[in-house]
């Protein structure tokens, strides 16, 4: 049963089993459950769930790390199938992306970065903790079409601010759309900063990015 497979997988990145989430992602492709099933419907139900239990301080930080560990192994084996499922075959458009300044959340950011790729964008993926200078510099070098500003603190949600002030500054602001996302992230905060687009998720992500280009 296949939503019996997706529920272990979450139970193993709640109770912070790293090797069997391995396992048991494997095992869900060899059933013939879609990448994004497993991440959505297992992986990240399970880091929503740790995510809740954390801030009620059940769990602490180790807890956190454990999680995400196993998280970031599973995508390592679903990534490449979420690559191969690619339909387009031109370049969709470029985009730059990467979690701001003071931000080391990784996984939501790579995830729409592969999704994104795996659609056809060109995409250059920054990493985290990217210096609003850094962003910047990279608009510029590659003529973006689009710039993905990850931030899953509410600390860091503020730093999407800064960099869009400084493309002005920049006098680029017009020649790139600027997408936000993370956990604090929402459509009300996008207008709030003027960026051009908020998805929810890494499928939203790419639907917004579509949108714009066009
Ligand atoms: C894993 C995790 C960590 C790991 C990250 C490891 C890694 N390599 O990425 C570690 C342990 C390092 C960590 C550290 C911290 N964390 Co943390 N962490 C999480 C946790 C549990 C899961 C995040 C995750 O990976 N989710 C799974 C992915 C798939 O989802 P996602 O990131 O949300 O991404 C999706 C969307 O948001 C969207 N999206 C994401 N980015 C983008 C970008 C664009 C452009 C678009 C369009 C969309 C988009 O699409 C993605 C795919 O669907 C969350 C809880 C939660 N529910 O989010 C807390 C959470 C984000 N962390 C939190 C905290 C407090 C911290 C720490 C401050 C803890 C501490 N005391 O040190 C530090 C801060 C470190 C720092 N400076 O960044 C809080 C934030 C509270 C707040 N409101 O600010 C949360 C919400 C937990 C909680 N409930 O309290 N954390």
């Amino acid at each position: 049963m296949s939503s019996e497979l997706l529920n272990k997988i979450t139970i193993s990145i709640v109770e912070g089993r790293p090797d069997e989430t391995v396992d048991l992602t494997r095992q869900a492709l060899v059933d013939g459950l879609e990448p994004l099933t497993i991440i959505d419907e297992g992986l990240t139900v399970g880091m929503n769930i740790v995510g809740d239990k954390f801030q009620t301080c059940e769990y602490y930080l180790p807890h956190l790390i454990i999680a995400a560990s196993g998280m970031k192994q599973a995508m390592e084996i679903l990534e490449p199938e979420l690559q191969s499922r690619q339909q387009e075959a031109e370049s969709a458009g470029v985009v730059v992306i990467g979690s701001v300044a003071g931000d080391i959340h990784e996984i939501g950011k790579s995830l729409v970065g592969t999704m994104m790729s795996a659609s056809g964008f060109q995409v250059h993926d920054l990493g985290v903790d990217v210096p609003t200078e850094v962003f910047i510099a990279k608009v510029k070098e590659t003529g973006a079409d689009i710039l993905g500003l990850s931030a899953l603190l509410t600390t860091t949600m503020t730093v999407q601010r800064q960099v869009i002030r400084e493309l002005e500054e920049a006098g680029i602001r017009d020649q790139v759309k600027v997408v936000i996302g993370g956990a604090p992230i929402s459509q009300e905060w996008a207008n709030t900063i003027g960026a051009d687009g908020y998805a929810e998720d890494a499928v939203g992500s790419v639907e917004l990015a579509k949108q714009l280009v066009v």
